[in-house]
């Protein structure tokens, strides 16, 4: 059977804050499935390569244009929601966010979207060839659309980043980032009881950490059935790259023993960890 598809989806956002009429900032950063390859801190002028990959496969001069094209569209962004802001009811502070990517799917297709938040609220999307208001977004957005769909020349640079430059820096990226992006780290798994929840009651904890990526199936079994109580904590970050996750069962003391943890990661191929519940043991 083929491999499965792993997916590495690019996301570039960005994240605009206007405080009053002359105070304003945008970020920017960009994803690679979960890794951060780009930084684009207000101050710079220049988007910052956090990894060693981060160039991809684009020549210098292809670098240069993108970087200028992103750098009259920041400011050009600015000026933009400046005028728009005399047509808007409402006041400052406003809060903007833009987010648009692409992913690879097989058969060499790619898939890309373009939509912006406006006081966290989605308000416009990029469509086709053209800008449209989001379902439920307010009717003066009608306006903005308007004048964003009057610009031909933005509409085709736009159309350019998301289904040409975006695809193609991302085949480059998964070349040049391979090692990274593929990398596996294996789990490790120890059992603990929390703080008992009641009378006669216990928590049984199974801590899982270590693990990349973050996909993970964590399960609390008794024989080969899933025990339906099984809850997921956050999965959250170590400070080494990897990942943390706890897994729970609230159950009656009298029926700790018997049950096991199943953790089920790709690093560990199809040997999962299991782990079983001493029903003797004192905490
Ligand atoms: C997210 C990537 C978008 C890249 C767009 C690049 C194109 C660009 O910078 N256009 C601006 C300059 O356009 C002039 O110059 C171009 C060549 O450099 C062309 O010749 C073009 O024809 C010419 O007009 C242009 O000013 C754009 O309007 C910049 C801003 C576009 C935009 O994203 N606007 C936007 C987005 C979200 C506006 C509002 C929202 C959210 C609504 C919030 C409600 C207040």
């Amino acid at each position: 059977s083929p491999a499965p598809h792993k997916s590495f989806p690019f996301r570039g956002l960005q994240i605009s804050s206007f405080a009053n009429r002359s105070w304003t900032r945008t970020d920017g950063l960009a994803w690679l499935g979960e890794l951060q390859p780009y930084t684009w801190r207000n101050e710079s002028n220049t988007i910052g390569f956090l990894k060693p990959w981060s160039r991809g496969t684009f020549s210098d001069q292809q670098w240069e244009q993108l970087q200028h094209t992103f750098l009259v569209y920041r400011s050009s962004f600015t000026r933009d929601i400046w005028e728009f802001v005399k047509m808007l009811p409402g006041d400052y502070p406003l809060e903007i966010q833009v987010s648009g990517g692409c992913e690879l799917l097989p058969r060499n297709i790619s898939e890309s979207f373009l939509r912006a938040a406006f006081q966290g609220k989605d308000v416009l999307s990029f469509q086709g060839m053209s800008w449209a208001s989001a379902p439920d977004a307010p009717p003066l957005i009608e306006e903005v659309i308007k004048v964003l769909n009057q610009d031909q020349g933005t509409k085709e640079t736009v159309h350019w980043l998301l289904h040409d430059i975006c695809p193609e820096l991302v085949r480059g990226l998964l070349q040049t980032g391979k090692s990274e992006l593929e990398k596996q780290v294996k789990p490790e798994a120890w059992l603990c009881s929390g703080h008992s929840p009641g009378p006669g009651r216990l928590l049984l904890v199974c801590h899982v950490s270590g693990f990349y990526p973050k996909p993970v199936r964590v399960m609390w079994m008794r024989g080969e059935q899933e025990e339906p109580g099984t809850r997921q904590g956050d999965v959250m970050p170590n400070a080494d790259s990897t990942w943390y996750l706890p897994v729970t069962l609230n159950v009656s003391a009298g029926e700790a023993a018997g049950l096991s943890c199943r953790v089920k990661h790709s690093s560990l191929g199809d040997q999962n960890i299991i782990l079983y519940w001493d029903g003797n043991r004192v905490s």
